[in-house]
């Protein structure tokens, strides 16, 4: 295939071309070197998982040499695939909760807002009368921390749900008890000679996601926002076009703010500042990718450089200086592209190593001081940049973000109550879906995907859903094909339907809004959890569905399966490894709808998913408005 069909972006349009030129290879390169994939792996019917296999399933080979079946082993796939993006976003979160736990008055770690911090610790039972915020802060930060091995009860969160799906949590036997615990549990129950019914793997992996949504997600925005601030509406810009040719460009790729955090404030630092100029720079551009990129765009306005798929790109502008990563998401290639030009590929934590980077260590004690060092790394190779090497593609789309949930519901109130100094309730929210102005909420949300045109099935459903006055709220790198594409902008309201537009021009919002990273959808079950609560009525009441059009990460199938067992439907542009199990795909698709009131649905035509989806909405909109 033309490679530059195989995005809908121009700057990576530009970028491919200019990739073949200086004879660099990029993932669409690869894409085309893989004539197939096996079929195996795509239906999930492999199993690896003794050393007797691998075993491979097909009408000739019914059973695996246990004697395990189709069912069996694409059951125990999707459970590890749960199981590692659990992992992933816990593990995130519980180094944020480290960091809370180190936070001081005088250190590099502060505490941003008290009041979130506080409404949480009276949420625990934490002591805050006359008390050192810092001493609550430790406190709050170890009940934290204890939720990833604590050995008696479930998941401190759940509490916050609507009473109905508490019950239906424990009724299924679903509630998260430590989220290691369940993660280990998974390890177990997968392990050969362990589980093999498929209705108790797909239960198991409802647990496990639950253990990542309303657990570990959890604490990772709270006590994100505890630190550094909860999201408000800020001005950014979108796409590679955002990188400056005569500044040092560092791009933060990856997810945990802790680093980018320190990175905004080194390249703000005089002294570094100085030695750009001393190198010839006028100064240091600062730019995201990824959910690292969405944390600060979030929280400081830094422009956001591009999306999963983007990463080589934009190494291969030739204009960038450091490449500075964390965890997740990082093509390893990045080395060998890195190699082409002048970039630093800099790596940074013991949980991400990658040959042929440079890495040096960041640590939450030293954190100050290790950003400075890694900032001036990138500032000393601005000397090195081949000028004949450069192509900065012009495109970048203006966007406003930073949306977390208090943003959306003080903006709502202060223009239906003329409200300006409470924190607003959802019931505006809820009063705009309720007249109908509003049909229904959309989180379109998750990753890039090879198997799609980059950008593609994002940008079709967002349009057709604004088209359709339902309104999108977005993270991860959904968030960003968003953004680079205008949906962001307010002037986007022209692209929207009577309702929406009205909307958005009367609270003067864009009709698709950027609340966040991966780990922030805890901010879309939580308004969706409110909403019900608010009406009383369970959460698969609420006309809010997710949707994941270009999904590839083992996160996000944990988010999707917690989203459904939150009883919000999930839509899926890309099918996930299942369909070699009939009994899987009947589940997943149908017979979570008895147990958690919402299932799966997959279509990977972008057009017909987004109809599918506006009939549902439609539909759960009749219901809506017969119960309240
Ligand atoms: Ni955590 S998980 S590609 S950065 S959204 Fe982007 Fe988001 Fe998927 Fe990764
Ligand atoms: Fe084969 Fe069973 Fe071992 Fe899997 S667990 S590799 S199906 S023998």
């Amino acid at each position: 295939m033309d490679k530059k069909l195989m995005t809908i972006d121009l700057n990576s349009q530009i970028l491919i071309e200019k990739a073949e030129k200086d004879g660099v290879e990029t993932m669409y390169d690869r894409k085309n070197g893989f004539k197939s994939q096996c079929g195996f792996g795509l239906q999930g019917t492999c199993c690896r998982i003794c050393g007797m296999g691998p075993c491979r399933i097909s009408p000739k080979t019914p059973r695996g040499l246990c004697g395990a079946d189709e069912h069996t082993i694409v059951g125990r796939n999707f459970a590890r695939m749960v199981a590692g993006g659990t992992a992933a976003h816990s593990d995130h979160a519980r180094d944020i909760a480290h960091t809370l736990a180190l936070s001081s008055r005088d250190g590099n770690y502060k505490i941003r807002d008290e009041k979130k911090l506080i409404e949480l610790a009276i949420d625990w039972g934490v002591e805050t009368e006359c008390r050192d915020i810092y001493d609550i802060a430790h406190e709050v930060a170890e009940i934290g921390l204890m939720e990833f091995g604590k050995p008696h009860g479930v998941s401190i969160f759940l509490k916050n749900a609507p009473k109905v799906r508490q019950e239906i949590w424990k009724t299924i036997g679903i509630e998260p008890r430590a989220i290691d615990r369940e993660i280990a549990t998974v390890m177990h129950s997968t392990h050969i000679g362990c589980s093999a019914d498929i209705d108790s793997l797909i239960n198991l992996s409802l647990r496990t996601s639950m253990a990542d949504g309303w657990q570990g997600s959890m604490i990772g925005t709270r006590f994100s926002d505890i630190m550094f601030g909860t999201p408000m509406p800020t001005q950014t810009e979108a796409n590679l076009g955002v990188l400056e040719e005569n500044k040092v460009n560092i791009i933060l790729h990856g997810h945990e703010p802790t680093l980018s955090e320190m990175i905004v404030l080194a390249a703000d630092d005089p002294e570094l500042l100085a030695l750009a100029k001393e190198m010839g720079a006028e100064g240091i551009n600062l730019s995201g990718m990824c959910c690292t990129g969405n944390e600060i765009t979030m929280r400081h306005g830094v422009k956001i450089a591009g999306d999963f798929h983007q990463q080589e790109l934009a190494l291969v502008t030739g204009a960038v200086e450091a490449m500075i990563v964390d965890v997740q998401c990082i093509f390893p290639a990045l080395a060998y592209v890195a190699d082409c030009y002048h970039t630093k590929f800099i790596t940074t934590s013991p949980k991400a190593k990658i040959t042929g980077s440079t890495y040096m260590q960041f640590s939450e004690e030293n954190a100050y001081k290790d950003a400075k060092k890694i900032v001036k790394e990138a500032v000393l190779n601005f000397k090195n940049r081949k000028p004949e090497k450069v192509l900065i593609p012009e495109f970048k789309s203006p966007a406003t973000v930073g949306y977390s949930i208090d943003a959306i519901l003080s903006q709502l109130d202060r223009v239906v109550n003329f409200n300006v100094d409470k924190t607003g309730t959802v019931k505006p929210l809820i009063d705009c879906l309720k007249s109908g102005v509003i049909r229904g909420v959309a989180a379109v949300v998750g990753c890039n995907n090879a198997k799609s045109v980059t950008n593609k099935n994002h940008v079709t459903i967002m349009k057709e859903l604004i088209k359709n006055d339902i309104l999108v709220v977005s993270t991860g790198c959904g968030a960003q094909a968003a953004a680079k594409f205008g949906l962001m902008d307010k002037g986007a309201k022209k692209l929207c339907g009577k309702g929406l537009a009205t909307v958005c021009e009367l609270v003067d919002i864009p009709p698709v809004l950027h609340m966040g990273s991966c780990v922030d959808i805890s901010r879309i079950v939580d308004i969706v959890s409110e909403c019900a609560k608010y009406l009383d009525v369970d959460m698969c009441d609420i006309p809010a569905v997710g949707i994941a059009p270009e999904w590839m990460s083992e996160k996000a199938v944990a988010i999707g399966t917690y989203v459904v067992a939150s009883g919000i439907d999930t839509y899926l542009g890309i099918a996930p490894p299942v369909t070699g199990s009939k009994k899987a795909v009947e589940i997943l698709t149908n017979g979570l709808k008895k147990e958690v009131g919402a299932a799966f649905t997959i279509n990977e035509n972008p057009d017909e998913l987004a109809a599918i989806i506006i009939d549902d909405i439609e539909k759960k909109r009749d219901h809506f408005e017969k119960i309240i």
